[in-house]
């Protein structure tokens, strides 16, 4: 809305201010840098002293979060109240992890906590006794592997999660992901395992996913055919809030876990749809991880805006989207356990605000959602970073590290610390001149070879990073990390005036692949395409022969 727009205005001025200095100069000025930008939210800390900001900056940016309405909309969005408006929804991912003993509601109905209550419970027992083997295959033998079947939100948080917990799971019961339709994702995954020992969730919240149904179709055929019908019974479970589909399916009553309308697909990890990790990693530790996301939440709703760590790199994300036009953000966690947290929160944040009309249904004036990406360090520095150091785009990166490793391999954390540190250091320093200069000569290069190699050799620093360090990568600490992203998503959206909860875009594509199946199939002719599809499906069909 205008309102916003007037908002994001006064920005400039703070950005012309910073425009006329550098990071590098801030530091120098000031001692005390990283102890005024720097807070922290139970056990991690957020060093956002490697921005170009100062308090001023600051203050204004606060300011717009607090104008934006962001205090009166959390605490709306926790009251029950249905703002997401496209769908008509509440939006309560909050209740899944709340730890307290106070009345949850939707949109003004009942109490949600017993029913939450109740499926954490039987997520419990069968979690426990998939584990402990009294929940066996048909043939009798003990599950040693688990294969989720489900897309977008129903595989990203689970799969992620279960890779970022590793530490914590058996070596005799491995956990697999399918998300995609094409047939090789089942086929390589199948080819490993032993129907005998193999049980499949099927992980749907609508339970009419194509790509879903379509995979968990072809594991009950495999399945059938090596074991018979009569034992799909019991290798199969499913997490969904349709559960007339999933009785439809042929899944058994007491393996049918339910969620909510409320929980959206990519907030759903604290759900049901933590399930397999709950088997992979016990019961105990899925419970550590809401309650890590319980603790941020508390930060989230309690702490004020100027030491709220989701509120701090929201509006630093959009200072940099909106002041400074920098369209790109990158995450790069020190944690090769968190190898697919950048694609998480892809779904999360893109998902989330990758959105061009406001909540009133009016084109936005601005710029919304920054493009999402990374990888972990330090594989990355010796790919992409260099574009991040050199390259025209200035890319503000998150960089995450934990304390403690979860192996006792010295030197290796210490050295993943070190490069970590080096490389936020480096990016907002850079290297002048003078100094690659100095570097040179030392080296006893010729004159002429310094004069060519020094504009090549020039880093321009002034880039920006936040440094986010934990003790340890526990359940905690990620329920806490993935809640604090979740909450950041959040005041943006409300700054922006988006709706951060639906996903049409998603539901486009749902739909469109089923008017062309038919074509693609050589049932129907391709009439009323335009020449580019219709010549494509014409060289399909004369390829597959
Ligand atoms: C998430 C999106 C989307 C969704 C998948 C799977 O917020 O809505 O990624 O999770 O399309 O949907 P189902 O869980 O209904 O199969």
């Amino acid at each position: 809305m205008a309102k916003t727009e007037s908002a994001l205005n006064p920005l400039m001025k703070h950005r012309k201010r910073l425009n006329e200095t550098t990071m590098r100069e801030l530091f120098a000025a000031d001692t005390g840098r990283f102890e005024s930008f720097s807070a922290s939210a139970g056990e991690i800390l957020l060093d956002y002293s490697k921005n170009r900001i100062d308090a001023g900056a600051m203050k204004a940016l606060i300011g717009l979060a607090r104008d934006a309405g962001v205090e009166a909309r959390r605490d709306a969005m926790w009251a029950g109240e249905a703002i997401n408006i496209t769908e008509n929804r509440s939006v309560l991912h909050m209740a899944l992890r709340y730890g307290g003993d106070q009345p949850v509601r939707a949109a003004g109905g009942d109490d949600i906590m017993p029913g939450i209550r109740e499926v954490l419970e039987r997520m419990r027992v069968f979690s426990d006794q998939v584990r402990d083997g009294s929940i066996r295959g048909a043939t009798g033998e003990q599950f040693t592997d688990v294969v989720n079947i489900g897309i977008g939100g129903s595989d990203l948080g689970p799969a992620m999660v279960t890779l970022a917990l590793e530490p914590y799971s058996r070596a005799d019961l491995r956990l697999h992901y399918v998300s995609n339709v094409d047939g090789a994702h089942m086929g390589d995954t199948l080819k490993r395992l032993d129907p005998k020992r193999t049980m499949f969730i099927v992980a749907s919240k609508t339970f009419t996913t194509d790509e879903t149904m379509t995979n968990a179709n072809t594991a009950r055929g495999w399945l059938a055919t090596a074991l018979g019908d009569g034992a799909v019974n019991d290798h199969f479970a499913a997490l969904s809030t349709n559960l007339a589909a999933t009785d439809a399916f042929g899944i058994r009553q007491d393996r049918i876990f339910g969620f909510w309308d409320w929980v959206g697909g990519r907030y759903s990890v604290w759900s049901a749809i933590g399930l397999p990790v709950a088997i992979s990693v016990g019961f105990d530790n899925f419970k550590a991880f809401l309650d890590g996301a319980y603790q941020m939440d508390r930060h989230f709703l309690e702490t004020p805006l100027e030491q709220n760590l989701p509120v701090i790199m929201a509006v630093l994300g959009v200072w940099y989207r909106n002041a400074w036009g920098f369209s790109t953000h990158a995450v790069l966690p020190y944690d090769q356990r968190l190898s697919r947290f950048a694609a998480y929160l892809q779904q999360q944040d893109m998902e989330s605000n990758g959105k061009s009309v406001t909540l009133s249904g009016k084109p936005v004036q601005w710029p919304t959602g920054p493009i999402i990406w990374g990888e972990p360090g330090t594989n990355g520095q010796h790919a992409f970073y260099q574009l991040i150091h050199q390259g025209t785009d200035v890319i503000p990166c998150d960089f995450l590290i934990a304390a403690q490793p979860h192996e006792h391999l010295p030197p290796h954390h210490d050295k993943l610390v070190a490069n970590v540190l080096a490389q936020s250091e480096a990016l907002m320093l850079g290297k002048t001149k003078d100094e690659v200069v100095a570097e040179l000569k030392a080296q006893g290069l010729t004159k002429d070879a310094i004069k060519a190699l020094t504009p090549h050799k020039m880093f321009p620093g002034n880039r920006p990073s936040n440094t986010l360090m934990y003790p340890k990568l526990t359940p905690e600490v990620l329920g806490a990390l993935v809640a604090l992203y979740e909450h950041k998503v959040f005041v943006q959206g409300t700054i922006w005036d988006v709706n951060s909860y639906d996903q049409w875009g998603v539901e486009l594509g749902k739909q469109l692949a089923k008017a062309l199946l038919p074509k693609v199939e050589g049932m129907t002719g391709t009439e009323g395409h335009d020449s580019s599809t219709q010549g494509l499906v014409r060289h399909y069909l004369a390829l597959k022969g």
